[in-house]
């Protein structure tokens, strides 16, 4: 099979670390197309994937969170050209089915269309043996292939290490408070796990004009960055109840939105108990399809409600350029974000960084 040769680091056993290795990416379909990875962020999810098993089968190629050059584009892709500066979000989504139709690729019925089939040779592959690419994606290597629905042009002013998390920290925090709440001035806001998605739900909240906008995390160099980008009040919740500190500051009222980043249930308890009468939960935070939350009846008395959120209800070609555009004004803060610049052979570190609670993201930079 003709194809172009590529690096990128494989996860071959659950709770290894990744390998970097020489990979063979097979050409371009009618409807993909090949980047030059510039920049690649490295998100909590791939740390989840890489020690438990979520159903997607060895070797695996995580990352998601690119930005680069697009090098070839196939025969029946539109809008998207050689030399365009792109990023990918992983909103798998076929384009044609009604959620689509709606506005809603992110609750695709079909969102398996953009995988190659089974009859299809696989993208990436090592020495003959096929690579999953993580959500489609597959973003630890200095090339990929991917469908065209998940590759979004961006302004060529726009830095690769930073569009990088365009893709999905700053698209999932961001839209869980502007698209899937719709918060907006006048509202108070918690958000409970000030990392590289919380903080961007931070920044959402202020960009939405929300009064208040109270940060919970037990690690102060977040709540520094939350207040830096945004946040009106802080909570260091290891040092006491951060519920009671959000009714304080809120007048015994508690806040109309919460946002659980974190993906425990003790943190959702935070969330729903900070919420007033009628308030809104959204759970971000991810964890194993069949863990359970289990939530105190009283909440639901008070006719609150828990929120699940599919990538923040991102549609990527509409969203992903409003933020480059917020962010070449200087309204979105991306820069801040980044807290460390590494190479592909230090991407283990990158994800032990995650584990050990450093905060903000490493992304990684290929030549
Ligand atoms: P991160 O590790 O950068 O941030 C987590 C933050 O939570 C850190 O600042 C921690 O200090 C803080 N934290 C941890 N435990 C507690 C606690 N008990 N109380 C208070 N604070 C705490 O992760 P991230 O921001 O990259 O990702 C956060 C979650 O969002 C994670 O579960 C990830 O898988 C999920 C996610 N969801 C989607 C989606 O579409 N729903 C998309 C992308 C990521
Ligand atoms: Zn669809």
């Amino acid at each position: 099979m003709p194809g172009v040769e590529a690096v990128g680091a494989v996860l071959r056993e659950l709770g290894a670390p990744l390998v970097v290795e020489s990979i063979q990416l097979d050409e371009v379909t009618s409807h993909e197309v090949r980047v030059r990875v510039h920049a690649s962020g490295v998100c909590r999810s791939d740390l989840t994937v890489a020690h438990a098993d979520h159903g997607f089968p060895l070797p695996l190629m995580l990352g998601h969170e690119i930005a680069g050059t697009v090098e070839a584009i196939g025969s029946a892709v539109r809008g998207i050209a050689v030399g365009d500066h792109v990023v990918a979000c992983p909103v798998n989504h076929c384009g044609r089915c009604a959620r689509c139709r709606n506005g809603q690729p992110f609750l695709c019925h079909d969102h398996h269309a953009t995988a190659r089939t089974s009859e299809q040779a696989s993208r990436v592959s090592v020495a003959g043996e096929s690579v999953t690419q993580f959500i489609g994606i597959g973003g630890f290597a200095d090339r990929v292939v991917l469908h065209e629905n998940l590759v979004v042009p961006i302004p060529h002013e726009v830095p690769f290490d930073v569009a990088c998390l365009l893709g999905c920290g700053v698209s999932t925090g961001l839209g869980a408070v502007l698209n899937t709440a719709g918060v907006t001035h006048g509202d108070t806001v918690v958000v409970v796990g000030c990392g590289g998605v919380g903080l961007n739900a931070v920044q959402g909240a202020r960009i939405a004009g929300a009064r208040r906008i109270i940060a919970i995390d037990l690690n102060d160099e977040a709540l520094r960055l939350a207040t830096e980008l945004g946040a009106t009040d802080v909570i260091n919740s290891s040092y006491g109840d951060p519920v009671a500190e959000v009714k304080r500051v809120t007048n015994g009222l508690g806040v109309t939105h919460a946002f659980e980043i974190i993906g425990r249930p003790e943190t959702l308890e935070i969330a729903l108990a900070s919420l007033g009468k009628g308030g809104s939960a959204y759970l971000v935070g991810v964890q194993k399809p069949d863990a359970i939350l289990g939530i105190p009846f009283r909440h639901f008395f008070d006719q609150k409600s828990v929120h699940g959120v599919a990538m923040g209800s991102t549609i990527p070609q509409i969203h992903i350029p409003e933020y480059a555009e917020l962010y070449l004004q200087g309204r979105l803060r991306l820069d801040e974000l980044v807290a460390n610049r590494i190479t592909l052979a230090e991407v283990n570190e990158g994800l032990d960084r995650l584990r050990t609670g450093g905060v903000a993201r490493s992304v990684i930079l290929f030549e």
